[in-house]
């Protein structure tokens, strides 16, 4: 009785725990070989995940080469935007949102469409050529 009592005082186990403890340490940041887990990943761009150009301030759109330009852009609540058809041949600009309205065929010069003042982002396209898109965003 009086022998386990002995072994286990602190005033005896102590030190030598701590040495051991400290071998341990040691050995432990050994083990992780300079680190490497401190270097963050790169998080990319959350804003902008798919890396898309953010829209033109701008209220003036050209429609050339059968292409808006720019096609994303950004106005004021309730702006004028002016498309101007620079190709010679029939485009439309038709936008999703129906209360919008939109720019039936026409094959040259400027023609304008009122934004709504609801803020959002309103996609357009011409009827005649499915590869021509953009987007307003009401901001
Ligand atoms: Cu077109």
């Amino acid at each position: 009785m009086f022998a386990r009592t002995f072994i286990l005082d602190p005033s005896r186990v102590g030190p030598r725990s701590l040495r051991l403890l400290s071998s341990l340490l040691i050995a432990g940041a050994l083990a992780c070989g300079g680190g490497g887990g401190d270097t963050p990943t790169n998080p990319g761009n959350p804003g902008n995940p798919g890396g898309t150009p953010a829209p033109v301030a701008t209220t003036s759109v050209n429609l050339q080469s059968n292409a808006f330009s720019p096609a994303d852009i950004q106005v004021s609540p309730g702006a004028t935007v002016t498309f101007t058809n620079l190709d010679g041949y029939a485009h439309t600009v038709t936008f999703d949102n129906t209360s919008i309205s939109s720019i039936g065929s026409y094959s040259s010069g400027a023609q304008t469409v009122t934004m709504p003042t609801a803020t959002g982002t309103y996609a357009y396209h011409c009827q005649i050529h499915g590869s021509m898109k953009g987007t307003v965003v009401v901001k």
